[in-house]
Formats: C-alpha cells, sequence, structure tokens
C-alpha cells in the first residue's frame, strides 16, 4: 500500500466519521494522519518494517494499529463497521465545493441520498428547496457544484482556468534570485483550449536552488519526480506541473524541446538530422560533436534553416512543410482587432449598463462596439422582446452622439435560434438593427439532422450577420451541438455568414480545427468576448490565440476590419 492509499483510508474515515456526527478531535487525529503521511518523505511500509510507525508525526498508538492492520491484511476492521453504518459513497459528496458534512447528512437523512447521481436527481426536482436549512438558492448552489466536480473529474484543464494560476507561477519564479527568465511551454504555450499538465521553463545557471524553492511552495501536494533539470508536483488543487531548469545559453533549444508538440519536434529533430545536427533540449550537436548552444528558438529554427514557427501552430498540422516552403501564415495578433461585436449588458443578463460596457471597450482600445443582448425566448428572464429592444435602440442614441470620435456603436441582439428552427425576431425587426448574431442555446440535443436545419435555417436567413459560438460547446465536458459542420460550413459560404470564435475561455467556439476549415473556404470569422461585464473584455487574447491555432491572418477576421469596411459589409447584407 502506497502512503496516498493510506492516507485516503484515514481521510475517508475522517469524512465518515465527520457525517455521522462524531466528535471533533477524533476527526482530527484521522485528518493529521492522512495528512502526515501524504507529505511523507518515506514510505510508510519501509517504517512498518523497521517496527517505526509511531514515530511517525500524527501517527498515535491508535492509528499505528491501524496502519499495521491494513499493511498485513490489506482491510481494516474498524472501517468496515463504519461504512456498514455511513455509506461510503457518502463520503464522495463532500468533494461538492461548499457543502459540508451537515448538509450530506440532512440529505441522507431526510430524503435517503447517498450517491452523486441521486443527490443531482434531487435537486433537479426540486426535493432539496424545502429541508430545513435549505432554499432555492442553496440547492442552485449544490447544482453548481455537482457540476463544478463533474468537471474536475475530466483530467484536462480549460487553458483558461490554469492560465491565472500559470501567470502566478511564473511570476513567482522571476521573482526568485537567479533566475533570468521564465516562460510557459507545453500545450500552455500551444494555447490549446484544455491543458493536460503546466509545463513551465526557467534559465538559471544552477538549478538546485530554484527546484528547491518550487517544490517547498506551500500549495505543493506532492513532489513526483525531481531531477537537475525537469520537477513534476501535483498542486493541491489539483493541478500538475512540470519544471524545467536550463542555463540560459541553452534557453532556445529547452523551450524549443518543452514547447512540443511531440509530433512537431518528431519533425523538426528530422530536419535537424538531414542538416547534419542532432537537436535535443540541450544542443544542436554536429556529427564532429561540436556543439551549438541557442539562446533563443529563432536560433535553432534559423540554425536548420527554417524562420521561426509560431507556437500555437505547432501541432504537425502542415506547419513544418510550410515553414520549408517559406508560406507559413503571418497570423492575426491582438493588436489587429479594433472592433467587439458580441457584447451584452444589463438590458438582459450582463452586469453592467451599456456607457458601462462602452467605457470598457474604449479603455481597452476597441474602436467599434456592437451591443447584442439576449432576445425574449432565451429563458434567462431577461431577454429582450421586440419592444424592449426598440427601447434599447432609443437608449443607445445618445449614447453613440456622447462617444462620437472615440468608438462607433452598433445596436444589435444575440437572437435565439428556437427548438423548431424559427428565429425570435421578425425580419422587419432585423432589418432595423445594425447587426445580428444567431446562437443556439436551448435543445441542443436534438438529433443531427433535427439541430443541423435549426442552424442552417439561421444561417439561410439574409439578416443574420454571424452566429455566435456555433456548436455551443462548454469545455472541458460539454460537447457542443451534433452540427453536420461541412452543411453549416457549406451554408455559411454560400451566405457569406460569419462564424464566430467565442473568446470566452469556457467555450472557445469555433475550435481550432473547425476555424482553419471555415478560413479555407472562405468563410469570414469574428473573434469576440461575449463580454457580459467589462472584465471580460480581458478575454480577448484567448480568442485570438484560437484563430492564430487556425491559421487565421488579419484579414479573415472582421474584428480588424476598418470600420468602413465593417459597416459596408453590413450594409450589405439583409437585402
Ligand atoms: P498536455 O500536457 O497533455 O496538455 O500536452 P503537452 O503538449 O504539454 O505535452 P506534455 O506535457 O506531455 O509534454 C510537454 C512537452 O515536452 C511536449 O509538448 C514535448 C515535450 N515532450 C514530452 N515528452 C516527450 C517525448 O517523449 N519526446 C519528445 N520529443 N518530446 C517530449
Ligand atoms: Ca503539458
Ligand atoms: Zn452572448
Amino acid at each position: 500500500m502506497t502512503n496516498k492509499e493510506l492516507a485516503d483510508t484515514f481521510t475517508l474515515i475522517a469524512d465518515l466519521l465527520e457525517i455521522k456526527g462524531e466528535v471533533i478531535y477524533k476527526i482530527l487525529a484521522y485528518r493529521k494522519a492522512a495528512d502526515s503521511l501524504t507529505n511523507l518523505s518515506r514510505n510508510a511500509e519501509d517504517i512498518w518494517k523497521e517496527g517505526k510507525l509511531i514515530e511517525i508525526p500524527g501517527v498515535g498508538k491508535a492509528i499505528a494499529e491501524k496502519i499495521d492492520e491494513l499493511l498485513r491484511t490489506g482491510e481494516l476492521e474498524f472501517l468496515n463497521k463504519l461504512s456498514a453504518e455511513v455509506p461510503e459513497s457518502l463520503a464522495t459528496l463532500l468533494q461538492i465545493p461548499d457543502l459540508g458534512p451537515k448538509k450530506v447528512k440532512l440529505f441522507w437523512e431526510n430524503l435517503g441520498i447517498t450517491t452523486l447521481a441521486e443527490l443531482e436527481k434531487a435537486a433537479r426536482f426540486d426535493q432539496l428547496a424545502n429541508l430545513p436549512g435549505m432554499g432555492e438558492k442553496s440547492q442552485e448552489k449544490v447544482l453548481a457544484g455537482i457540476e463544478a466536480l463533474q468537471r474536475r473529474q475530466t483530467d484536462r484543464t480549460p487553458l483558461g482556468d490554469v492560465w491565472p494560476f500559470a501567470e502566478e507561477q511564473l511570476a513567482f519564479l522571476r521573482s526568485l534570485p537567479g533566475v533570468v527568465r521564465a516562460e510557459p511551454a507545453g500545450s500552455l504555450r500551444r494555447m490549446r483550449d484544455t491543458v493536460g499538465d503546466l509545463d513551465i521553463l526557467a534559465a538559471a545557471d544552477d538549478s538546485e536552488p530554484i527546484m528547491e524553492a518550487f517544490v517547498n511552495q506551500p500549495n505543493i501536494a506532492r513532489v513526483e519526480g525531481r531531477g537537475p533539470t525537469k520537477t513534476s508536483v501535483e498542486f493541491s488543487n489539483g493541478f500538475r506541473a512540470q519544471l524545467w531548469v536550463h542555463p540560459k545559453e541553452k534557453f532556445g533549444t529547452a523551450l524549443q524541446y518543452a514547447t512540443g508538440s511531440k509530433d512537431h519536434n518528431v519533425k523538426i529533430r528530422a530536419i535537424a538530422l538531414d542538416q547534419g545536427y542532432s537537436l535535443s533540449e540541450h544542443a544542436l550537436t554536429k556529427e564532429d560533436g561540436t556543439e551549438i548552444l541557442c539562446d533563443t528558438e529563432e536560433k535553432v529554427y534559423q540554425t536548420i534553416g527554417l524562420p521561426f514557427i509560431p507556437p500555437e501552430l505547432r501541432e504537425d498540422r502542415g506547419e513544418v512543410q510550410a515553414a520549408k516552403s517559406g508560406t507559413l501564415p503571418e497570423l492575426i495578433t491582438l493588436d489587429d482587432i479594433i472592433a467587439d461585436l458580441h457584447t451584452h449588458s444589463d438590458w438582459s443578463d450582463g452586469r453592467a449598463t451599456m456607457r458601462e460596457m462602452i467605457q470598457a471597450a474604449i479603455q481597452k482600445g476597441r474602436t467599434v462596439l456592437a451591443i447584442t443582448d439576449h432576445s425574449a425566448s432565451l429563458g434567462i428572464g431577461n431577454g429582450l422582446s421586440i419592444e424592449r429592444l426598440m427601447q434599447q435602440k432609443e437608449a443607445l442614441k445618445p449614447l453613440r452622439e456622447e462617444f462620437a470620435g472615440q468608438i462607433t456603436l452598433l445596436h444589435g441582439t444575440e437572437m435565439e435560434i428556437k427548438a423548431d428552427g424559427t428565429l425570435d425576431f421578425p425580419d422587419e425587426i432585423l432589418a432595423q438593427l445594425d447587426i445580428v448574431v444567431a446562437s443556439l442555446h436551448v435543445s441542443m440535443r436534438q438529433p443531427r439532422e433535427q439541430v443541423t436545419e435549426r442552424m442552417l435555417n439561421a444561417i439561410n436567413n439574409p439578416h443574420v450577420d454571424i452566429i455566435g459560438h456555433p456548436t455551443n460547446r462548454l469545455l472541458p465536458d460539454r460537447a457542443g451541438a451534433d452540427l453536420d459542420m461541412e452543411a453549416v460550413f457549406q451554408a455559411a459560404k454560400e451566405n457569406g455568414t460569419a462564424l464566430e470564435i467565442n473568446a470566452n475561455p469556457q467555450r472557445l467556439d469555433l475550435n481550432d480545427i473547425h476555424a482553419r476549415r471555415a478560413i479555407e473556404l472562405g468563410i469570414p470569422l469574428t473573434i469576440d468576448t461575449d463580454a457580459h461585464a467589462p472584465a471580460h473584455f480581458d478575454l480577448l487574447h484567448f480568442g485570438v490565440a484560437t484563430a492564430r491555432r487556425a491559421w487565421a491572418q488579419k484579414e479573415n477576421v472582421l474584428n480588424t476590419w476598418p470600420v468602413e469596411k465593417l459597416l459596408a459589409w453590413l450594409n450589405n447584407r439583409g437585402q
């Protein structure tokens, strides 16, 4: 049995005792033992063989006896009895964020709930709200918690979730004496929409103190491996990371290696070999043994006769061939974007007024902003009726004047593509709007033919300018609608309808592969934040990264177009 398995057993005991309502000091004793076992630098089994279990901090006589029983028999009589009383599956419920043992006990005693599935069902059928100390709000929190927990159970994390954490880690490393550079690597640097583990590279002459400081951070749960150039850890939040440390003279080869992808690197190493070099994370080595050290990636690619390949392209999707033949795209950049064409205000479910959103957009350097609040049929409570849509149009007029010269304001809608395939507003209303985004939010589990038909209906409406987050997927694990994407693309091409890359990192929809296909077919793309609050304007870079992964150039994306060109394009539609 590993330390972790032993620790898990004691954590389980503590959880079950807590649900049962046992006195707190006993519970704490088990938790302390679990903690101590988790952080032990040696195998408990070795210590057991030496007869010294009692010397482990936090392990007293009673716990030592239980460890002994577990290691001898693989079982624990005490736990068997306990779980006959309190079902083990209840412990899983404690992993739901913000759900404590008292609530778990309440659900179990009143409704017989022992599993996550039963709890989810009860919450969905409105059975929790009436229990003592609960209510609608608490019930909703339970549901949100279950969803968060289910998301956590996949082994990939959305890029947007790891991003702030990665930035903290980079800042920490850069603050250490001896570190001259620190950069993300791996899928994080390639800006994949989900990340397995974080790869981070630091440049320092002496790696030892850097590794030491890294693993001694208070939020480290486990050190999985440690060497002079690479250390792997798991943080207490469940994120796993690898830190690579190399001297700055080798930073280029190291970064190239650690950035991957593996398939890209295989191709690059083959090209290096053709040129008479063996490429490693340390150097380019000639056949006679001389080493060329590269402090930058540019030098790595240049030495083997290639232009620099941006990290977002390094997926072995033709980028190496394109680099060889000098046909790499000139990728769109964040600075190219001037417009946001899909945003919300407190007229629907946004959290800020139109004025606040406009001011935020100006502050972020946007010069065109479309306000596209939800239409009525989306059951968010506050979607706009035709009447309120027209009131909003009036309300925007003075703001247009006030901010003229700073930003061009467009009045639009994010119109619901309804379950029966019809649209929320009639054509004569759509004709009065500057811009129309149509999106799918409901009945998205319809069979492929039906849901595709709905989408095609929207695309074929000449007033619809943009399809928002086309598949309506949510990362990491809500699959999008089962659309026939090729049919969607053909219709968009025929109608000249733009397809969105929604920059919200929970969405990134279209994804890189779909967006690339759209570009291939000459379909215009948009990159929009779908901002529901001023802070969301900062999410734009995730959308740009996705577009870069799709090989997008500036002209492929409406949001980069000069305002006259954009307005002309909008004016030409719907006729
Ligand atoms: P992830 O973590 O699943 O999102 O994906 P990556 O791309 O970050 O891959 P990961 O973490 O397994 O490895 C990080 C980088 O290290 C990878 O992009 C390239 C490099 N690498 C790892 N293992 C190998 C290997 O066996 N061969 C080569 N050439 N490179 C490797
Ligand atoms: Ca990784
Ligand atoms: Zn929206």
